[in-house]
């Protein structure tokens, strides 16, 4: 039986990496509709590879949308729900929250309500075989101190941003609906990604486009905040794997065991830029700035959770994902030099 995917916030960054990953690994055996408002975050040219393929279809459009929602789960007969659509970015949240509320939180709720009237076939029963995951952040468990012990799924729940607490108020939602009305769901909380097609607001490809430039490094505050990275491709298989395999209401946390500094990651990519393209490129470059506001200073996952029960386990390692990560980079000068002149917005199919 051929599985029917609605994706949202497929044209980002992970959103992309994971329609690419499931059509190479289910192939004809998957049916996938990309939903996406293409906010400034939003890039086409992210699923050039798929674009074609009979397997997939676009919808620009927002997961606040009612009407367009309810529309597509008339038109087809969708199995799963993956919802990437977010606004993702901390700096972003704190300068201007409202777009945050909206689609995190209402944009949730309207999912997960036209999901719960499509599959419900009684009270607290539904269509065999569906499932909705809700694509969480460990930013929703707040922050660690040095020697704190990491994230667990029963940390409590304590965000400081807004993008955090909008993210948290959608898990809220979420297991709202698992606990009142039984509906086949999971949330996976994951540490910060890094890979092909990130957007380059966030650290590592900011970081990259900026050294590879000779631009100053802006570092915040002292530089020692940590991190704990994570390949996007083993992001993807744990939601593929938390999809298919999970019991509904299970909350899963996914993480690399990589904890990084800041600093450590900007020297990383100074010494990679320094080795493979210019080796006049130096740590001169790095420039402290003034601190984020509510910095969060330590994420740290424990995700035993989801390699004991489903067997999930990370495949790249930090220095692996690295490599590729840089690789992708300089052979994809096209694809930032449409995204820094804003020309990528002009690719709407
Ligand atoms: P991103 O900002 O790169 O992409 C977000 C996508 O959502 C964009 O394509 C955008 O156009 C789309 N979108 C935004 N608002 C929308 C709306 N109202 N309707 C439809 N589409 C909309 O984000 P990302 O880094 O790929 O993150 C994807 C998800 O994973 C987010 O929910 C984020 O909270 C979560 N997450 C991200 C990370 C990370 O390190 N990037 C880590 C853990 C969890
Ligand atoms: O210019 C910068 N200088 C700097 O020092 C930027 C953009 C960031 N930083 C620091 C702030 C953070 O400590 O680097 C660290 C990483 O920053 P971001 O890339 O903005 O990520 P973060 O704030 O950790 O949040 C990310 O991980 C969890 C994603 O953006 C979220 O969507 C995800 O939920």
């Amino acid at each position: 039986m051929i599985k029917t995917y609605l994706v949202t916030g497929g044209a980002g960054f992970i959103g992309s990496n994971f329609i690419q990953y499931i059509l190479n690994k289910y192939k004809n055996d998957i049916f996938v509709i990309n939903l996406d408002k293409l906010t400034y975050a939003g890039n086409l040219n992210n699923l050039k590879s798929v674009e074609k393929n009979k397997n997939y279809v676009f919808v620009k459009g927002d997961i606040c949308d009612k009407k367009l929602v309810a529309n597509l789960f008339k038109k087809y007969n969708i199995d799963y729900v993956v919802n990437f659509a977010a606004e993702s970015h901390v700096d972003r949240s704190i300068n201007s929250a409202e777009e945050f509320v909206t689609t995190n939180v209402y944009g949730t709720f309207n999912l997960l309500e036209n999901a719960k009237k499509a599959w419900q076939t009684g009270e607290d029963c539904y269509k065999a075989g569906v499932k909705y995951l809700q694509v969480s952040t460990d930013e929703v468990y707040g922050a660690l101190t040095e020697k704190e012990s990491s994230f667990t799924e029963k940390t409590p729940i304590c965000p400081h941003s807004p993008y955090s607490a909008s993210k948290a108020g959608a898990d809220m939602l979420v297991k709202s609906f698992y606990d009142t009305h039984k509906m086949p769901l999971n949330i996976t909380r994951c540490s910060n990604n890094y890979g092909p097609y990130q957007f380059p607001e966030k650290l590592i490809p900011l970081m990259f486009i900026k050294c590879k430039n000779k631009q100053q490094l802006p570092v915040y505050g002292t530089g020692l905040n940590v991190r704990d990275w994570l390949y996007v491709t083993d992001h993807c298989s744990a939601i593929d794997l938390v999809l298919r395999k999970a019991k509904p209401g299970e909350i899963y946390n996914i993480g690399g065991n990589n904890e990084k500094n800041n600093l450590y990651i900007v020297n990383y990519i100074i010494n990679y830029l320094s080795k493979h393209f210019d080796k006049t490129i130096s740590p001169d470059l790095i420039t402290f700035v003034k601190d984020r506001k509510g910095h969060d200073f330590r994420y740290s996952i424990n995700s035993s959770k989801i390699q004991k029960e489903l067997g999930w386990k990370p495949e790249v390692s930090f220095e692996k994902g690295i490599e590729l990560t840089m690789n992708w980079y300089l052979k994809n000068d096209k694809w930032i030099k449409d995204v820094l002149d804003g020309s990528y917005k002009n690719k709407t199919t």
